[in-house]
């Protein structure tokens, strides 16, 4: 249980490191052949999801070919209205789809009186990992943060303008507020459980973040991500939290202050430079390579996390991309960032 031997904890610890550990968004998935593979054998994306066995593959399949300083755990962050009764399938090609919560009646059918049942092979995963795991390698746990999976359970599913879920938060604030709370206690109460089960660190999705307006986001993002870090925290004072507001511009100091949360990722669009000298002297920071570049590779891809590396290495930092791995990025570019980070600095 050293932390000297796990550049990720380190990291989020506050340590600088003399090569950056990282780990990348969506690093099992589809982009892989022996994903794929699995993926077949398992039959469903939940089948998957709720194998552990085949879980515990996907997870360790990046970790085998690339060497990632940290493994995360292999789910989806849709399990969780999914454990609390909300029917829910992912189509071939089409994303999630879920029976949208829209009404007092749809909040009343939502049930805790299985989530833990319903999650126990996610639990067993985690079990599963820490012990296959090498020991150097840092597991992380996660969820979505309330807001984005309210924007899925009222939604239905992905969403270009999110008019139902803004509609529902700004015309009967009570009313979601009653469902973000049943979120906010939910999910710290699984992450507590990952936590139980093996996880050594915990990273709250918030996709959606950067959808919002000042105040709202104040209210549905930083305000219950503020309160399950200190449920979090109230059970396990020493793991860190990181917390990803995909988009949030500006909002990202305000998260950094008010939120509570350990470390933060960047997304793509956030400028390294700026947020070195704005939110790194507050916390640690992880990102933010363009997903794309990864798919792009060679020279352009070299520069790109070059310049990330110059902006945040020497202090506390996690590389990582900006948004998950990309369908189409060719395995080998991975394995070229991979041996650009490790040898970083000699080779820049
Ligand atoms: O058919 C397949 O194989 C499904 C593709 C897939 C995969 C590999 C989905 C469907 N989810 C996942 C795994 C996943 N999802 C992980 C595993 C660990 C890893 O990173 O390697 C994690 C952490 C997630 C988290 C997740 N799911 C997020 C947050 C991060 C992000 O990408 O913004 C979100 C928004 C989801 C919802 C989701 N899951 C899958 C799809 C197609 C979607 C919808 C995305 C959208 O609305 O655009």
């Amino acid at each position: 249980m050293t932390d000297v031997r796990k550049p990720i904890l380190a990291a989020l610890k506050g340590e600088a490191c003399t090569h950056p550990p990282f780990w990348l968004m969506r690093q099992a998935g589809r982009y892989l052949p022996e994903y794929r593979e699995l993926r077949a054998k398992a039959g469903s994306f939940l089948d998957l999801c709720y194998n552990p066995a085949f879980a515990v593959e996907v997870t360790l399949q990046p970790i085998r070919r690339y060497g990632m300083d940290a493994a995360i755990l292999f789910s989806d962050i849709l399990v969780v209205p999914h454990a609390l009764g909300q029917p829910l399938t992912f189509q071939e090609g089409e994303g999630p789809k879920l029976d949208p919560v829209r009404s007092p009646a749809d909040l009343n059918r939502l049930s805790k009186a299985n989530f833990h049942a319903h999650l126990e092979p996610v639990y067993e995963t985690v079990r599963r990992l820490r012990g296959a795991l090498p020991p150097e390698v840092t597991l992380i746990g996660f969820a979505g943060a309330p807001w984005t999976i309210a924007c899925y359970m009222v939604e239905g599913g992905g969403s270009k303008e999110y008019a139902a879920v803004k509609g529902f938060a700004y015309r009967d604030p009570a009313g979601f507020g009653q469902l973000i709370n049943l979120l906010v206690e939910v999910t710290a109460d699984y992450l507590c459980t990952q936590i139980d089960a093996g996880a050594e660190v915990v990273q709250l999705f918030d996709s959606w973040a950067g959808v919002l307006p000042a105040g709202a986001f104040r209210r549905w993002v930083i305000e219950p991500t503020r309160r399950i870090v200190a449920l979090v925290k109230a059970r396990h004072p020493d793991v860190p939290v990181i917390g990803f507001p995909r988009a949030a511009g500006l909002l990202y100091e305000d998260y950094v202050a008010d939120s509570g949360v350990d470390a933060v990722g960047l997304d793509t669009t956030v400028p390294p430079v700026w947020a070195a000298r704005t939110l790194q002297p507050r916390l640690p920071v992880q990102g933010n390579l363009d997903p794309i570049m990864l798919a792009v590779g060679g020279d352009a891809l070299r520069r790109a996390a070059t310049e990330i590396l110059e902006a945040f290495s020497g202090r506390p930092f996690i590389f990582n991309l900006g948004h998950g791995v990309i369908q189409t990025t060719p395995p080998e570019h991975v394995a070229e960032l991979s041996r650009l980070l490790k040898a970083w600095p000699d080779v820049a």
